[in-house]
């Protein structure tokens, strides 16, 4: 088979010789030189036995999947029997460095942690309901037997606050799939994860990072922490629970060819797009497409309740961005009436919700009237003198200033001389300029092994359902991942890539 043979010839590309260099392991050297073992039938996969018994899923056959700012859930091996607990729970947060929101995930984490299994492998999920109502676990995309279906009501009984269901699989399919709970609103406040169903074969060609990123959006209103899961204005963009620049770049060397596999389980449908490269989409919800039937794009759009699965070969280095396109995407903590803030000296917040929220009463009449602060979605009706002739934001440069008290004292900050002396007579003036770009800089608060080396300023630029493909040369490619080892972080997203670090 010429399957280990391509993987040797690559690996002894441009990134294995720096791991030669800096003196690979001789164990790792001996694993690489090794003759490609026969297709025998599947033993039991390799695994790292961590503590209180805990297993970290990896094979030597496929490239685990790395889910940034997410990770893994470990399991345990029970005879012949992958078992892995997953439990419901209410968690914080922090999207962003100025956002820590209340969600509803699994084991801490909100999307849950990717479970990772092989085709062929008997699997159990001991899921335990920790959430204050009722919840239960459908497999999205599973062929399995009715009654592991999660479906509540209708092939099980729901699982109760503080009550358990066990779900056991025989895996025979393989692709990206995902668990998620069949309870709408509980859905979109967090509760859904990725289920990676690697081949008992690896596909080829053979890729050598591969990447799950979650794509998410909530509504939470200014000055609140609580999504709201009714709410069709979405005012934060996620990949992985994080918002940019927030997101953590996707990490690969020169000449690797890569995997990134989207997942959309929310309300909108996400095209995403890459710059630098053209991809290949090469898996759906629905597996792996023959390699005959893959389609070339820049921008793939994901569907609710789609996989799309691409591939690239990594040969122009570069920090590439990698965004949703939806213009709204690419944005943070997008309201309509914030502008107000910004010109005025201060609005009520935190009326009850009958007033606030305009349905059944208060006063001065009507229930969307401007004493009740700002909140998505208002604003935008007739009569309302809320409604602006100009976008959102200050009306002059100085007015500007003066408005965002929150940017007196930065330093390096020179906007004036970004805006035309003419701007106030321009149409549609301002667009971007107060809401991206210098003055939205925060490189140091979201500074990160993964983030070292990307041009000053960078942060000002990235903002919603965006991250980076970062396609280092071998020499910068070993200096971040060396930095990310030493970062020690327990339950590293990106563990399986850094045990091949020396
Ligand atoms: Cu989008």
């Amino acid at each position: 088979m010429s399957t280990r043979r391509t993987f040797l010839g690559r690996a002894f590309g441009a990134c294995s010789a720096l791991f030669a260099a800096r003196g690979l392991s001789a164990q790792v050297q001996m694993q690489m030189q090794m003759p490609m073992p026969p297709a025998a039938p599947e033993t039991k996969p390799p695994h790292t036995v961590l503590p209180h018994g805990h297993v970290m899923p990896h094979s030597s056959k496929a490239t685990p999947v790395v889910t940034t700012d997410v990770g893994d859930l470990p399991y345990t091996i029970e005879g012949s029997v992958k078992v892995f607990r997953l439990t419901a729970e209410v968690l914080r947060q922090k999207i962003h460095p100025d956002k820590t929101i209340d969600l509803w995930g699994f084991n801490g984490s909100a999307p849950g942690p990717t479970i990772q299994v092989t085709q062929g492998d008997h699997v159990r999920v001991i899921f335990e309901n920790h959430l204050p109502e009722p919840c239960s676990l459908h497999w999205h995309g599973f062929e399995d037997m009715i009654g592991n279906d999660g479906m509540p009501g209708i092939s099980q009984e729901p699982v109760k606050p503080g009550g358990r269901f066990v779900y056991e699989f025989d895996i025979h399919q393989s692709g990206t799939y995902f668990y998620h709970s069949h309870m709408a609103m509980q859905e979109m406040t967090g509760m859904l994860g990725g289920f990676i169903m690697h081949p008992r074969t690896p596909y080829q060609p053979h890729c050598d990072k591969d990447f799950l990123l979650h794509l998410q959006e909530y509504a939470v209103l200014p000055n609140n922490t609580v999504p709201n899961t009714m709410n069709m204005e979405y005012n934060w963009l996620l990949l992985n629970g994080k918002a940019g620049p927030a997101a953590t770049p996707l990490i690969v060397c020169q000449g690797d060819r890569v995997r990134i596999r989207f997942v959309n389980l929310g309300m909108d449908h996400h095209p995403m797009h890459i710059h630098g490269y053209t991809f290949q989409v090469t898996g759906t919800e629905g597996g792996r497409i023959p390699q005959t039937a893959w389609w070339p794009g820049t921008t793939v759009l994901v569907g609710v309740a789609q996989a799309r699965d691409i591939e690239i070969t990594a040969d122009r280095v570069g920090d590439w961005m990698l965004h949703c396109h939806l213009p709204h995407h690419m944005m943070n903590q997008m309201s309509s009436n914030v502008g107000r803030m910004t010109r005025t000296s201060g609005q009520p917040t935190g009326v009850d919700m009958n007033t606030g929220m305009g349905m059944l009463q208060g006063t001065p009449g009507a229930p969307s009237g401007d004493d009740y602060g700002t909140s998505l979605g208002r604003g935008m009706g007739f009569g309302s003198d809320a409604d602006m002739a100009t976008t959102n934001g200050p009306l002059s440069q100085q007015k500007g200033m003066d408005g965002m008290t929150g940017m007196a004292g930065m330093s390096g900050m020179d906007m004036a001389s970004d805006i035309a002396a003419n701007a106030n007579n321009v149409p549609g003036f301002p667009q971007d300029v107060y809401m991206e770009g210098p003055s939205m800089a925060m490189d140091q608060r979201v500074e990160k092994p993964e983030n070292f080396g990307l041009r000053a300023g960078w942060s000002g630029y990235m903002m919603g359902m965006m991250t980076f493909l970062r396609v280092l040369p071998a020499d910068k490619y070993q200096d971040v991942m060396a930095r990310m080892k030493q970062a020690q972080r327990p339950n590293d997203p990106y563990a399986s890539l850094l045990q091949k670090i020396s």
